[in-house]
């Protein structure tokens, strides 16, 4: 009698959603933007899988791959209000909102993944803060690899690109498509193959990882492999949703964050090899940008870097002090 009485004050508690201890159990969606086979897309599966290991289940993650919850613009926002627990964003999309989202985005500053990790370093406090007052933490940003040019026709130099319908995907990457006189379109990722299958686009400018998701080869010939810079995705999460968990659960989250983050760099690395295998598996001529072409994207991104100055100010300024005297 007594453990009839027990169990069903159990029952009670757990259908009034009291239920505490081992048996409660905390769900979160995580929204993200690019393929469930995408690199950065397998390391944030790991993550939610560390995480509900090392909750025992009582933290859920459910990622939402491919834009399927929210579009990539729209997944920051929705963080910030609580619409989802969990994103990933990509940070050059942002410069608006905060010059220093678009510092990796800027040409020719970070030349490798080391560069781009001190970069990295350098931008983080102004980020933390910013995301802190939007309501938002901070839990990891992962590197894409280094950014080359697509087209369908070869080019030598900054002049082959005018006129050319442009795909952009950041402030910076209009701003050159003005530059060298090309048409400037914004496309998503998820929308990249039906713009080149329809012609909206004719060339653009992305990594070798994001060409071989999106079997680029089938609609473009050239990659040249300028490696004009190596932007990041972060990894964001909402602060009163981390701050609802008790506290083993948190740390397991921000370890969990921080193995995250290492895995993430690393793949990052190897991606870029494979995938430059795999474009060119596909039919791809994957090149080295000319003598011409090189130094006319350096005079562009010399005026990109300048405008971006301008526009950050002192903290900009502050921050690549700060990254050069990491070097
Ligand atoms: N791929 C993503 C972001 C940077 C990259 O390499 C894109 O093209 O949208």
């Amino acid at each position: 009698m007594k453990r009839r009485i027990l169990l069903s004050a159990t029952a009670v508690l757990a259908a009034a959603g009291f239920a505490s201890g081992a048996s409660a159990q905390t769900k979160w969606d995580f929204a993200t933007a690019y393929p469930a086979f995408n690199f950065h897309s397998k390391n944030n599966e790991q993550f939610v899988k560390d995480v509900e290991a090392a909750t025992s289940g009582a933290l859920k993650i459910t990622p939402h791959f491919g834009a399927s919850l929210f579009k990539m613009p729209d997944i920051k926002r929705a963080v910030q209000t609580g619409n989802a627990h969990m994103g990933e964003f990509f940070m050059v999309s942002f410069q608006n909102e905060l010059p220093l989202f678009g510092a990796d985005g800027l040409p020719f500053l970070a030349a490798d993944y080391d560069d781009a990790f001190r970069l990295y370093q350098a931008q983080k406090p102004q980020m933390q803060k910013l995301l802190d007052k939007q309501g938002q933490i901070l839990l990891y940003a992962v590197a894409w690899p280094p950014q080359g040019i697509y087209t369908k026709k070869p080019i030598n130099s900054a002049a082959d690109l005018k006129g050319m319908k442009w795909r952009v995907y950041s402030p910076t990457t209009a701003r050159i498509g003005e530059l060298v006189g090309a048409q400037p379109v914004t496309i998503q990722e998820a929308e990249l193959s039906q713009a080149l299958a329809t012609g909206v686009i004719e060339g653009l400018i992305t990594s070798s990882a994001t060409g071989a998701d999106n079997k680029l080869f089938e609609n473009l010939k050239y990659y040249y492999n300028v490696q004009a810079w190596i932007p990041k995705n972060a990894v964001v999460v909402n602060k009163k949703a981390f701050n609802a968990l008790d506290k083993a659960q948190q740390d397991a989250v921000l370890k969990a964050a921080a193995a995250a983050e290492e895995r993430g760099w690393k793949a990052s690395r190897e991606v870029d090899a494979r995938a430059l295998d795999t474009l060119r598996q596909g039919g791809m001529q994957v090149e080295q940008p000319s003598a011409q072409l090189k130094a006319d994207l350096a005079r562009v991104g010399d005026t990109v870097i300048k405008e971006w100055q301008d526009k950050a100010g002192a903290e900009g300024k502050a921050l690549l002090d700060s990254f050069k005297a990491s070097k």
